[in-house]
């Protein structure tokens, strides 16, 4: 990959030379060239800017210049990247999306921006990006560009010697924040290693992990949780009064499987009416899944006991033809971290005789309650919140 940098500061790229960048260039895996902006003018003063047509404070960067370092920088199958506040915000799917170009040029503005006609000619001549690092301000494009260039350059197959670190890390997969992690010693002015991470148990240090990962992302970065969305970006949205009807579809056709299971016609949710599911949808914090806009899925939550401080679940439904798809996982992990911030245990029913269900329950870190009431023919499972 070769990247290119268009700039009134060059020297604002020195950090290339360094660290993860600086090896991939050692490795001949990237070439990067800076380049000054200046040296596109021709007049005595090397003016890169101009006032702007219509008035206003500060000054516009002039086309010219940009002009003639793209006639020289560009070439078929170059993709130009302006850095800019209003661009699209850089994430990690368009890091991986960059990722796969063979030549990047980097356009890093100043001033008040870049005269607009810049970005129409570049988009006659090659792809263009306007890229955002984020919703704050800087005085130029290139910290931008630098930071982009790192998040790409660390993709570049061969780059990183673990391949499996990469997969692991924030935003890489799951759309989670990562779980806080720990090395030695044990114990450091007071503070001690949780238990759990010494333990031994890996299923256990699993589950705590991905609690961790969950909390911390309903805390920190509730946006990536709700609307939450499963892998393909189907979003998980807040079911209506409108969905009274298909929720009762949905149920009967899981119940029928659950009666089955459990060699019981003894169970109240099959022997609901349109009326009666109206009539939850008002008291349940209730979630459905849509796929080509059939309701395939769905789950319920709301507080319970005398301190509400139990997060109630159930109706985890999932339409019969894409069960065993991981689908009831997710909508377990989604209502999970929809509860309320004062929720401090799950609670949830099902059939004695579903061991499908159970296994996945304990899987995601329930346990089995026979100390605690359960109708006849059902369990409890129960789970502290991380
Ligand atoms: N995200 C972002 C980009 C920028 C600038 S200011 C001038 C050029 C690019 N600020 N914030």
């Amino acid at each position: 990959m070769r990247l290119d940098y268009l700039t009134i500061f060059p020297d604002f790229f020195a950090p290339l030379d360094l660290s993860l960048p600086g090896k991939a260039a050692d490795k001949g895996l990237v070439e990067f060239h800076v380049h000054d902006l200046r040296s596109y003018t021709h007049d005595k003063h090397h003016r890169v800017d101009d006032t702007p047509y219509g008035g206003g404070a500060g000054m516009v960067m002039k086309p010219e210049p940009w002009g003639e370092a793209f006639d020289e920088l560009t070439r078929p199958g170059s993709t130009i990247i302006f850095t800019t506040p209003s661009g699209e915000p850089f994430d990690q799917r368009l890091a991986a999306d960059l990722a796969t170009r063979e030549h990047l040029v980097f356009a890093c503005g100043r001033y008040e921006g870049i005269d607009q006609r810049v970005m129409e000619h570049a988009r006659e001549r090659a792809e263009v990006r306007e890229i955002s690092l984020g919703d704050y301000v800087l005085n130029g494009g290139e910290v931008a560009a630098l930071a982009v260039t790192e998040a790409v350059v660390r993709l570049l197959p061969g780059f990183m010697g673990n391949a499996q670190s990469l997969v692991e890390e924030s935003h890489a997969d799951g759309g989670l924040l990562e779980y806080p992690v720990y090395t030695k010693p044990p114990e450091w002015r007071g503070h001690q290693v949780p238990a759990v991470l010494r333990s031994g148990d890996h299923g256990k240090v699993e589950r705590w992990r991905h609690d961790q990962a969950v909390r911390r992302t309903a805390e920190r970065r509730p946006d990536l949780l709700s609307p939450s969305t499963l892998d393909d970006g189907t979003p998980i949205v807040r079911a209506t009064q409108g969905d009274a009807a298909e929720l009762l579809t949905l149920q009967r056709a899981c119940w029928v499987q659950e009666a089955l299971a459990n060699d019981s016609l003894d169970i109240p949710a099959l022997h609901e009416s349109l009326d009666d599911v109206r009539t939850w949808l008002g008291v349940w914090d209730t979630w459905v899944v849509r796929r080509a806009g059939r309701l395939v899925a769905a789950v319920r939550g709301r507080l319970e006991g005398p301190d509400q401080t139990a997060w109630d679940i159930g109706r985890i439904m999932v339409a019969p033809d894409l069960q065993g798809s991981g689908l009831g996982r997710v909508l377990l992990d989604h209502i999970q971290s929809v509860a309320p911030a004062t929720v401090t245990w799950y609670v949830l029913f099902t059939g004695a005789g579903s061991v499908r269900n159970q296994r996945m329950y304990k899987k995601a870190g329930f346990r089995l309650r026979p100390d605690l009431d359960a109708p006849a023919g059902a369990v409890v499972l129960t789970k502290r919140r991380a």
